[in-house]
């Protein structure tokens, strides 16, 4: 790993957790891998040699639980999902370069090699502890076959993680009242020989190695607080059958505790893309070992996309194995939020979700969603999923800037330039726009913002559409034919600039775009260096490249929902399940039913002062009120914020009589980024709570112009 700005010249390998192969993905589950997507073609546009990998988890009690509640065997259980995500994911656009699984050839090879290594390095000792036992049933009840109380907080929680608590992973024999969850017999514990990881042997390493950690703040925060605490041994054995046996003698039949072998298909999966491509194309040995490549010893850059769930995993277990085994260390972590839904918790129980199948089948294209995913919230936020909030940004961002920008231009310039060439070059203020986003590219994948790399995008597009729109081509096209082939260059060397910029979050669409704009080969092999060259193919007829989404639809789309929780609540009856799952968030599998709440999580996700500082909130007036033509929710507000009187555009249209609102004292964020709605400039953002927009205001008497705090 080095620390240098991307693109680097060592091999890089950006994962995503593996999800468990247990049953149906919803939207929610998409987010991690349309992050982890979107960032390696961003990595990849910049010309960083990337491989995208991940695979299904195979084993552990997630999918075993699952599988003996169907009454089929874990391992034909497994490969059923693993079968069905190999072939979702790519709709989604999600192209790893090898997908595979924990349970391969490949996988159990190199994690049994990875803890023999561990092994004699001298980390690895047995130690008696107790595990919980179902004494009726005969069976030892590891992880998920048992649940109780949690040690730490007293929350109820599964055997192996706080789940609805404080979060932290349980050892074996933690977890308090221990009840089988298959039977619902009270356990006992009972003695057993486990082997132990010797985790704790590394936590001034570990200090470091955070200290070193790039990605989101939140995977270096949390892990800093649990070695303060004091790290505990993990134990990396389980009474199962079902899993990777441990190697070597092994008379008590354990296998390796799924967390162990997990991460390893990390490199697994490598290992299957280079030997199917070449290491002379792409080499995981030099990549992953410390030592490999004389030229980088230090191996490559390895980025770990997850959800915040799995942070500790992550920056702990993981980090200290590849340590003692000689392996490179993880570049970055990047942990996403949660998803929800309309403000509530996914619950695949109460069939309250939009699955992964039903939102292509409803007939929406890929790109939308991953742009919605990408771009609702920062990449460690929780984002919230509703049919209208998707509506409003694909209407808004990818209809109304990106999409409008690209047809009046393209449709202008093949209309008018068919077949000659357009101009010699592009401006210098367009070539420099072009140059600025393309900085913005660089910033967001080295701030491993995904968010920002939209966003890049969008701002072009406005640009664009600015630019189009204040030099008017069509008014200059009889008189001044010259003036308005250059100015029509500029728009196409924009459009061409979008389409190699915005391939990460809409690859299917940059493709087609790439085609209409007559270049050759494809979009996805591209650098970022092509969005600088001057466009030179034959314009074909433009399409629209995104559809709105109709009101009507929204509608439609909610009753469906609707009707399918209601039903599946009936179907539960009036006992609140004790099985099954409920507010499962984008990696969860098989969360225990709790009740749904409309209050948002707060997020553990701290900031200081001197961040908070950065907003810039002031009180403001409203000095008048009126629609926008076109906008079926915002207002057009002015408002007076002492210095001065500002255009705001609001979404409180319907909420609020436009009459009665001048006068109004709000609480205003006055260094928001502008933005441009219904063609109007909106200079800051008035702040209200809820669906709502209960409006925010004061209590006494403080005067336009004064800042919060
Ligand atoms: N299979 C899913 C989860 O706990 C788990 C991830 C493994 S990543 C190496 O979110
Ligand atoms: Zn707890």
């Amino acid at each position: 790993m080095s620390h240098d700005d991307f693109p680097t010249d060592h091999p890089a390998v950006v994962t995503c957790g593996l999800p468990y192969a247990n049953g149906d993905l919803h939207i929610g589950h998409l987010r991690t891998y349309v992050g982890g997507d979107v960032y390696a073609r961003a990595l990849e546009r910049l010309g960083q040699e990337t491989a995208f990998v991940s695979g299904s988890d195979m084993h552990g009690t997630p999918v075993a639980v699952n599988a003996e509640q169907e009454g089929v065997s874990p391992e034909a259980f497994a490969l059923d999902w693993h079968e069905r995500y190999a072939e979702t994911f790519p709709k989604f656009n999600v192209a790893f370069d090898n997908y595979g699984h924990t349970h391969d050839e490949t996988n159990t090879e190199i994690t049994q090699q990875l803890v023999r290594d561990l092994e004699e390095a001298g980390h690895v000792y047995e130690k008696e502890i107790m595990v919980a036992y179902d004494p009726v049933d005969d069976q030892y009840l590891p992880d998920r076959y048992v649940e109780g109380t949690c040690p730490y907080c007293g929350a109820h929680a599964r055997g192996d993680e706080c789940d609805e608590g404080c979060q932290r992973h349980l050892e074996p024999g933690e977890v308090e009242d221990p009840v089988s969850t298959i039977t619902g017999n009270p356990a006992e514990y009972r003695e057993r020989t486990h082997e132990f990881f010797e985790v704790s042997a590394f936590s001034e390493y570990l200090s470091g190695f955070l200290d070193r950690l790039e990605g989101t703040s939140n995977a270096r925060n949390q892990p800093r607080e649990w070695i303060e605490q004091g790290l505990q041994d993990w134990c990396i054995t389980r009474d199962m059958d079902w899993g990777i046996d441990l190697p070597g003698e092994n008379p008590q039949d354990l296998v390796l505790y799924v967390w162990v072998d997990a991460p390893i298909e990390y490199v697994s999966s490598t290992k299957q893309y280079s030997e199917r491509v070449g290491s002379d194309v792409f080499d995981w040995e030099a990549a992953w070992k410390e030592g490999a490549d004389d030229d980088h010893p230090e191996g490559g850059e390895i980025v770990h996309v997850i959800g915040r769930d799995i942070i500790q995993h992550h920056t702990i277990f993981w980090p200290a194995m590849l340590e003692a085994t000689g392996h490179a260390e993880p570049r970055a972590v990047m942990a996403s939020g949660f998803v929800t839904l309309g403000g509530k918790g996914f619950s695949t129980s109460r069939d309250r979700a939009v699955w992964a199948d039903e939102y292509l089948e409803e007939g929406f294209h890929p790109d939308p969603l991953r742009y919605y995913l990408a771009t609702n919230g920062g990449f460690q936020q929780d984002v919230d999923f509703s049919w209208e909030k998707f509506r409003d940004r694909v209407n808004t961002e990818l209809v109304g800037t990106v999409g409008n920008f690209l047809y009046r231009s393209l449709l202008f310039a093949h209309r008018n330039y068919e077949d000659a060439p357009i101009a010699d070059a592009t401006s210098d203020e367009v070539a420099d726009r072009i140059d600025e986003a393309i900085a913005d590219v660089e910033a967001a994948v080295n701030d491993y913002s995904v968010r920002a790399l939209g966003d890049a995008v969008t701002d072009l597009a406005r640009f664009g559409n600015e630019y189009i729109q204040h030099n008017e081509p069509w008014k200059l096209v009889d008189d001044e034919p010259e003036e308005a082939a250059r100015v029509i260059h500029d728009c196409v060397a924009i459009a061409r600039a979008i389409a190699v910029l915005f391939e990460p979050i809409a690859p299917e669409k940059c493709e087609r775009l790439w085609d209409q704009l007559g270049e050759g080969g494809s979009v996805h092999d591209v650098t970022v260096d092509a969005a600088r060259e001057a466009p030179e193919g034959d314009l074909s007829e433009p399409e629209e490249l995104f559809e709105k989404v109709e009101d009507d639809r929204v509608e439609e789309l909610n009753a469906k929902l609707e009707s399918r929780v209601a039903e599946a609540e009936d179907d539960e009856g009036d006992e609140t399940a004790d099985e099954g799952d409920d507010e499962d968030h984008e990696t969860d599998d098989t969360a225990t039913e709790e009740p749904m709440t409309d209050i948002d999580p707060i997020s553990d996700d701290r900031i200081s002062f001197e961040e908070f500082q950065e907003l810039d909130v002031r009180v403001g007036r409203i000095e008048e009120a009126e629609e926008i033509e076109g906008a079926d929710d915002l207002l057009k507000l002015r408002v007076d914020l002492g210095a001065e009187t500002r255009t705001i555009v609001a979404g409180l249209k319907g909420l609020h009589a436009v009459e009665e609102l001048p006068g109004t004292k709000v609480v205003v964020l006055a260094n928001m980024k502008k933005a441009e709605l219904f063609g109007v400039e909106s200079n800051g953002m008035v702040l209200a709570a809820g669906e709502e927009a209960d409006l925010l205001t004061t209590h006494e008497n403080a005067e336009p112009g004064t800042k919060v705090l």
